[in-house]
């Protein structure tokens, strides 16, 4: 039997979170190992583990993979969470590309000075609700049917439930003006695999403290 997946990087969301969302909603079971102070970052640097010299890096299937999109559509593929043709992909490829840059504004906001943290919310608000929400809630619309793309469950909606409960926790109710979202959401929520890892215990990492920001500048910096 295949080893487990192996993932290497601190113990908070940044940029593994979507990865570890994708391995649980795929059904994979996988292992964490964390770097907890600089050290065990300049370890796997010196043992030639990280390509670029960077982390979110997994072991999977013989490989090291580094680049987070990178190892993205490698489980996307390989657990066919992606679309059935090029279209579809293109698609897919488009939303899920806007769902990271939201997920950047508000994974760099606890990173943010005190003076520009207001400022800084108000605009990843203002993008959900203005930019992003919008878009899904018509595509929803339109279409008529329970998924994103091609009527089938895909990395995009695993991808864009990760986002909305980022962005409900910002401010609770920003689904309200979305009704189809909200539906979509509780849907989403209910697909056995998203409804285990959204458990208590699960590897689902909470919000960054203050404190966690902190000690993550020390490692990466
Ligand atoms: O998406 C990616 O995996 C890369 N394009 C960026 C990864 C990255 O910036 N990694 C930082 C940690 S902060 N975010 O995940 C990193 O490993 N910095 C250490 C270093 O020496 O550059």
């Amino acid at each position: 039997m295949a080893s487990k997946p192996k993932l290497h990087y601190f113990k908070g969301r940044g940029r593994m979170e979507s990865i570890r969302w994708l391995l649980a909603a795929a059904g994979v079971e996988y292992e964490e190992q964390f770097i907890t102070v600089k050290e065990d970052l300049e370890k796997l640097k010196k043992g030639g583990s990280l390509l670029f010299q960077q982390v979110p890096m997994v072991e999977i299937d013989g490989m090291k993979m580094v680049q987070s999109r990178a190892i993205l559509n490698y489980i996307a593929a390989k657990y066919k969470l992606c679309g059935k043709d090029l279209k579809e992909n293109a698609l897919m490829d488009m939303y899920v590309e806007s769902i990271m840059d939201l997920g950047e504004m508000i994974m760099l906001h606890p990173f943010k000075p005190a003076d520009a943290k207001e400022k800084d919310l108000a605009l990843i608000l203002e993008r959900a609700t203005t930019r992003y929400f919008p878009v899904f809630e018509k595509v929803l619309k339109d279409h008529g049917q329970d998924y994103l793309v091609g009527n089938k469950f895909s990395r995009a909606d695993v991808q864009l439930l990760e986002v909305i409960l980022m962005v409900e926790e910002l401010q609770s109710d920003v689904l309200s003006a979305f009704p189809l979202l909200k539906t979509y959401k509780g849907r989403i929520s209910n697909v056995p695999t998203i409804k285990k890892f959204l458990q208590p215990g699960s590897a689902r990492k909470p919000r960054l403290s203050e404190k966690e920001a902190a000690e993550a500048i020390k490692i990466f910096t």
